[in-house]
This record gives C-alpha cells, sequence and structure tokens, in this order.
C-alpha cells in the first residue's frame, strides 16, 4: 500500500529550501489546549542550559531563551495536548516522505520560549560538506531522506524580524563550510531568514540545514516555541527515549504513540499506519 506522503509543492519546496512552512497546520482548539497548558505550567520554565552564542557580537541578550521540557509527563490534562501531538495523522505525511517507513521521536519534546532581549543561539547544521549519519539529507531514486528533522509548532504569532528560529535555506546542499561570522550573524545577514508565522503553523526543517536563533526584539510579542523533532527508525541523534525501560506514564499512551518512543531498531518494528492509530509488526520493512 502507498503511503500518504507530501505534495509535489511541499517536496519541491522542501528540496529547495531545507524547510517549509506548513501554515494553519494546528487547529484553533489544539492551539488552545497546548497554550492553555503552558499557561498554567509557568513555574514549570527553566532557562535552556544549551544556549550558546560563542562569542558573537550581534546574538548577544540581557537572558537565555526559557525552556519547558517533560511536558508528556506533566499532570493531567495537561500532558495530553502535547501526547496528542507526537503522532498526529496530519504529521504523518511528512514524517513518511523525510524517514521512510517507520520513524521514532529522538528525544523529549521542549518549549522554547523568548521576551524582549533574549539572546539568540550560534548558526549551526551539518550542511553537504561530509556525510553525517545521523544529520543528513539525501535526494535519490526520488525520494527525499533525512537523518533528524524538527517539527516546530508556533504556539503565537512571529513576525519577521521579531527574531527566534532562523534558517539558511538551502544550506542542507551546501558544499563548503559555513564561515563562523556567518554562523555568528555578524556578517551576510541577508542569507539568513527569520521565518515570519501565524500562532498555529508548523515550520519543518532538517538538522542539517544551517538554523540558530536571533535575538529576541519584539516588545510586544513574546515567542513560543514547540519542538518535536524526529529520527528515522534506526538512529538515535540527542538522547532521550529510552534506553532501558519506559516509565509508567507511557501506559496511559495509545500504542502508537508507545511505538515511537521505542529505542532505533529495524526488526520487528511497530509501524505506524496513516490513520494514526493502527500499529503493524512487519518482520522487516526497508
Ligand atoms: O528554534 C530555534 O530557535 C533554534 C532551535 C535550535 O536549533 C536549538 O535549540 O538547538
Amino acid at each position: 500500500m502507498a503511503l500518504a506522503e507530501m505534495t509535489d509543492r511541499e517536496k519541491f519546496l522542501f528540496d529547495l529550501q531545507g524547510f517549509l512552512v506548513v501554515p494553519g497546520f494546528l487547529s484553533q482548539d489544539e492551539l488552545d489546549c497546548l497554550n492553555t497548558a503552558v499557561d498554567a505550567s509557568v513555574d514549570r520554565r527553566g532557562a535552556d542550559g544549551n544556549s550558546n552564542i560563542a562569542g558573537s557580537k550581534t546574538l548577544g541578550g540581557t537572558h537565555k531563551r526559557g525552556m519547558y521540557s517533560g511536558m508528556l509527563s506533566w499532570p493531567k490534562p495537561h500532558c495530553q495536548p502535547f501526547r496528542d501531538l507526537i503522532v498526529h495523522t496530519k504529521a504523518i505525511p511528512y514524517l513518511n516522505t523525510f524517514h521512510g517507513r517507520g520513524w521514532r521521536l529522538d528525544h523529549s519534546p521542549f518549549i522554547l520560549t523568548s521576551d524582549y532581549g533574549t539572546e539568540g543561539l550560534v548558526i549551526h547544521g551539518s550542511t553537504d560538506r561530509r556525510f553525517d549519519g545521523a544529520q543528513y539529507y539525501t535526494y535519490r531514486n526520488g525520494q527525499m531522506r533525512c537523518g533528524m528533522v524538527v517539527l516546530q509548532y508556533q504556539l503565537a504569532d512571529v513576525f519577521e524580524g521579531d527574531g527566534g528560529l532562523c534558517v539558511i535555506p538551502g544550506s542542507h546542499k551546501a558544499n563548503f563550510s559555513c564561515p563562523q561570522k556567518v554562523r555568528e550573524w555578524e556578517i551576510d545577514k541577508n542569507v539568513v531568514y527569520n521565518i515570519p508565522c501565524k500562532a498555529g503553523d508548523l515550520v519543518i526543517f532538517s538538522e542539517s540545514t544551517l538554523h540558530g536563533t536571533i535575538p529576541w526584539s519584539s516588545k510586544v510579542r513574546e515567542r513560543r516555541s514547540l519542538l518535536i523533532r524526529y529520527s528515522p527508525k534506526y538512529l538515535h541523534f540527542a538522547g532521550g527515549y529510552y534506553d532501558t525501560e519506559f516509565p509508567e506514564w507511557v501506559d496511559e499512551l495509545t500504542e502508537a504513540q508507545r511505538s515511537v518512543l521505542e529505542p532505533p531498531y529495524i526488526y520487528n518494528r511497530p509501524l505506524i499506519e496513516d490513520d494514526g492509530e493502527t500499529v503493524v509488526r512487519p518482520h522487516r520493512e526497508g
């Protein structure tokens, strides 16, 4: 049976740019539930421990990006909208296109927040100058394939120039190393694109596409971006789900949701059908 895949237009745009915006991905109800859960959990917000501006003179700010994590195990009902997103029927065609049959949550979803003065993050990504088995982009025999991909759900509006997620379009195919000053957003800023979005839009990008964070400059809008990252069924990039045993709350998930938390392997792997519910276990599927 043919699997649901992205449209030809979306394939063209992703292959060209290394990222794709899917406008209006979330319904108003989904967006409201996610935002209500975050609003109810403000005391869980910490500072981003991974922040790194690499000595840049332009990426600095007065404080670090805010971060929420562990949403899948937040108390009920606030865990639910996040659990519902990890296997979303509308996301399946994208994951099938990038990873083929079988994909998994690379690690725990997290939320990045910013307000006026929040610092950025140095631009990073593997590009194509050497093959990186965990973060790569290839095209062969009519198919795209990626290592880890990021599904970034915007839970609040982002206007171009506000800051937040930025990409260098086309850089997933770049053959030369990105100069440090470009990575530090000090020169050639015109090649760096701060993607404008409406709340509810989804941005998908390959970890091989050069990307980072521009300091947040809006005084009237705050950033709230939910990042859920997936890898193909055989790959694990960042550590997370789950080296030994699943925690107890995993019993509350559907079979399909549980299946994306499984460690990387191929033989007898549970695979999700396009309805987002049915799980099959073929002995081996390429
Ligand atoms: O969305 C962003 O601001 C960049 C995310 C990112 O690359 C990271 O946090 O490692």
